[in-house]
């Protein structure tokens, strides 16, 4: 990497921050002095005052006061990770972004995955659009692509933003409540808004509580332009497609999450890279010649809108890999500086009016967020390209600059120069716009109930059900009965049925469903149904319950199988203490129940034995965790006496295993009595059920 002084700069900035590091040698003050005492401030006699001579005391306490800086506006929580980016062939026809055209070339990558309404240390589990910021340090400068796990966003021109996130925001009368959408101001807001249905409909649905960062999808939102060596643009929209498919919670799920663990997502994330499963992602673009600007019934300009996938298909150009954890999360992941103006050539922007808002913003709050505008020599900031600039000065600038700092100079023998026209330089794309001064939006934009509707109708059933309910939930929590009732009448023209629920559920009047959108076709792409990825079960948390008494045949074949297929296996018991098996063989307990709970799984798995598991022997926690894992659409496998516990929860209609039936799998409830080891097609049919993700229609549990 470069620095913006010189090219030995960064080896040098390196080995200063390593020599601050306090494992590293004894202890000192800033300025180097050792100490040798640094537990007891520096006093009159043992009971006397502190001396204002106690300079080591001084500087350590007026440190740590100044250690928090603003947290960002928006998107304040956050974990990030180290990776690279490779193309699969190389892009240019299309764009002559050095980084899209070898696919030898690696170039690293910094994300940062973010919720958007929450405090820094709000939970992660929260419904809310998810950050999805990512940094190319090409060879060309640095490329961030900040996107969103949505492809839409809720506004169409960067002038509404504050006053959006103001209504999101927790109220400030209170500051209540954190890290939720569900008050007054946000609906009030969106009732007004209707440009907002689109993206709350996203809100609304499973695509809000992702499982994992790891099984999202991420988007670009904005149409932006990719331009070839000979100048010709293309417009381009990018989405990232995570390898192990979108899974996601459900919200009664989520929300226990909140309690149980609130560092739910970002602890995945650690703990996958630190295993060295590395998360990936695909990414595509869906391109579009500059001659069909107009070829759509909305406009490409608005980032209200997506460009369904059936129509212009996503073309696959290359995978991104995370394979490295920060080593400090307030220098890297915290002092991360994106910004949508951080392109490098072959990547320009178009007219959309978020878009150019958002080049004025993100540069602008990094200045106060981080102190001046020195902010890109932070480490994780740094091109890797070299920086010859001529900005000098100002706060926490780190570089010693030499010579001149002017353009045009002789005395510095000119440099730093301009590159020669038509060479590595970034051109802005020549575009000719004419049009008088004016403040209006334009006509093209004002259709905001069609592709709300549309992501409606590409639901399948139990998304569907799931958005009722989330509308039912947000909306019930909203005070002021008119705002209720004029959301449910903005979603009357998404959808009649889907406003008469809502309307049933919050008690107000169902309004009139003539003025639904009409569709004409759906997008399947937009289903979590469709996103199933590679179909592994590979990093799925497995909690398999156990006791005194389990049948070890059966916990170790399944046990090994799941290992095998790359799930993370934990055995729960009622406390740490190892549980003997029916082989007299002691196994080791990686949890004890109290300490856990199903929300943190994605499928639990119930051995059987004379007393296997915890759950036949009526631990409240066991039970407890199956009730709820069977109420979460999760996977449940069972065996031997470990079906016993499924059928005294009485699921009326769901098909169990009996003496005369073995192996039975409905709905994601795979049970087997017969004795002996678990059999292979058991052990196959868990599997299946855990690569499905969830399991609907499950009918009630009576006990
Ligand atoms: Fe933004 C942060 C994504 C619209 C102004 N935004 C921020 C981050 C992400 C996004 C992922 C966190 C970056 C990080 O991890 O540090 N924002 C989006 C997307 C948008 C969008 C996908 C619409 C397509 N944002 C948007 C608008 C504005 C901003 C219209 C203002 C006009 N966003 C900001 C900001 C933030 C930010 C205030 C807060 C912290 C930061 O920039 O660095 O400038």
């Amino acid at each position: 990497m470069g620095t913006p002084s010189d090219g030995n700069g960064k080896q040098r900035q390196r080995e200063a921050y390593h020599a601050e590091d306090p494992a590293s040698g004894p202890l000192t003050t800033d300025q180097g002095v050792d100490v040798d005492h640094t537990d007891d401030s520096l006093t009159v006699g043992e009971r006397g005052p502190t001396l204002m001579e106690d300079f080591h005391f001084r500087e350590k306490l007026t440190h740590f006061d100044h250690e928090r800086i603003p947290e960002r506006v928006v998107h304040a929580r956050g974990a990030g990770a180290y990776g690279y980016f490779e193309p699969y062939e190389s892009c240019a026809e299309f764009t002559r972004a050095a980084f899209l055209q070898d696919p030898s070339v690696r170039t690293p990558v910094f994300v940062r995955f973010s919720t958007v309404q929450g405090p820094r240390g709000s939970a992660d589990t929260v419904r809310d659009v998810r950050g999805f910021a990512t940094k190319f340090y090409t060879s060309e400068g640095n490329y961030d692509l900040v996107g969103n796990n949505f492809p839409v966003f809720f506004i169409q021109d960067g002038i509404k933003f504050p006053d959006f996130v103001h209504a999101v925001k927790p109220e400030p009368h209170n500051d209540i409540p954190t890290g939720a959408s569900a008050h007054d101001t946000l609906w009030d807001f969106v009732s007004l808004q209707p440009e907002t249905l689109h993206a709350i409909m996203w809100l609304m649905s499973d695509r809000a509580i992702p499982r994992s960062y790891r099984m999202m999808q991420g988007f670009g939102v904005h149409t932006f332009r990719f331009v070839n060596a000979e100048g010709r643009g293309t417009f381009v929209k990018f989405h990232w497609k995570p390898k192990l498919g979108a899974h996601s919670l459900v919200w009664d799920e989520a929300q226990e999450c909140q309690g149980r663990d609130p560092d739910f997502n970002r602890r995945d994330l650690w703990l996958a890279i630190e295993a060295g499963e590395y998360p990936e992602w695909e990414l595509g673009v869906q391109l579009v010649p500059e001659e069909d600007e107009f070829a759509f019934d909305f406009d490409l300009l608005d980032a209200t809108k997506i460009i369904p996938e059936e129509q212009v298909p996503v073309r696959p150009i290359g995978r991104m890999v995370l394979d490295r954890n920060p080593e400090n999360f307030f220098a890297e992941t915290e002092q991360v500086a994106f910004h949508t103006a951080n392109v490098v050539p072959g990547i320009d922007f178009t007219n959309d009016p978020l878009l150019q808002a958002r080049n004025f913003s993100y540069l602008d709050t990094q200045l106060i967020r981080l102190g001046g505008p020195n902010f890109a020599q932070i480490p994780v900031n740094r091109p890797v390209a070299p920086v010859r600039t001529n900005h000098r000065d100002g706060y926490h600038q780190g570089a010693i600059h030499r010579g001149t700092n002017y353009f045009p100079n002789s005395l510095g023998g000119g440099c730093p120069a301009h590159v020669g026209a038509g060479g590595s330089a970034f051109t802005h794309y020549t575009e000719r716009v004419d049009g008088a001064t004016i403040r209006r939006r334009s006509p093209s934009f004002q259709d905001h109930y069609s592709q709300a509707a549309l992501f409606w109708h590409s639901m399948s059933g139990w998304e569907q059900q799931h958005i009722v309910a989330a509308f039912r939930f947000e909306l019930g929590k909203v005070d002021a009965r008119a705002v209720r009732a004029r959301t449910v009448e903005q979603l009357a023209r998404v959808n009649g049925e889907l406003a008469a629920q809502v309307a049933r559920g919050v008690g107000v009047p169902e309004p009139s469903a003539e003025q639904a959108a009409q569709v004409k076709q759906v997008s399947p792409a937009l289903s979590l149904q469709s996103l199933r990825g590679d179909g592994s079960i590979r990093t799925r948390q497995i909690a398999v319950l156990v006791a005194d008494g389990v049948d070890a045949g059966q916990l170790g074949s399944v046990r090994e199988t799941l290992a095998a297929e790359g799930a993370v296996v934990e055995a729960l018991a009622a406390t740490e203490e190892p549980v003997t098996g029916t082989d007299g063989q002691s196994y080791t307990v990686d949890r004890s129940l109290p300490t856990v709970a199903s929300v943190l799984y994605d499928a639990v798995l119930l051995p059987g034995g004379p007393t296997g598991t915890p759950a036949v022997t009526g631990d409240p926690d066991a039970v407890r965790f199956v009730r709820s894992a069977y109420r979460h659409g999760k996977p449940i496998g069972a065996l031997g006496s470990g079906v016993g516990i499924l059928s005294a929860l009485e699921p009326e209609g769901l098909r169990l295993s009996t003496e005369f039936h073995h192996m039975i799998s409905d709905r994601g409830v795979v049970t087997d009595t017969a004795p002996g080891a678990a059999h292979t097609d058991f052990v196959r049919a868990f599997v299946a059920a855990i690569a499905a993700h969830r399991h609907w229609g499950r009918p009630p549990l009576r006990c």
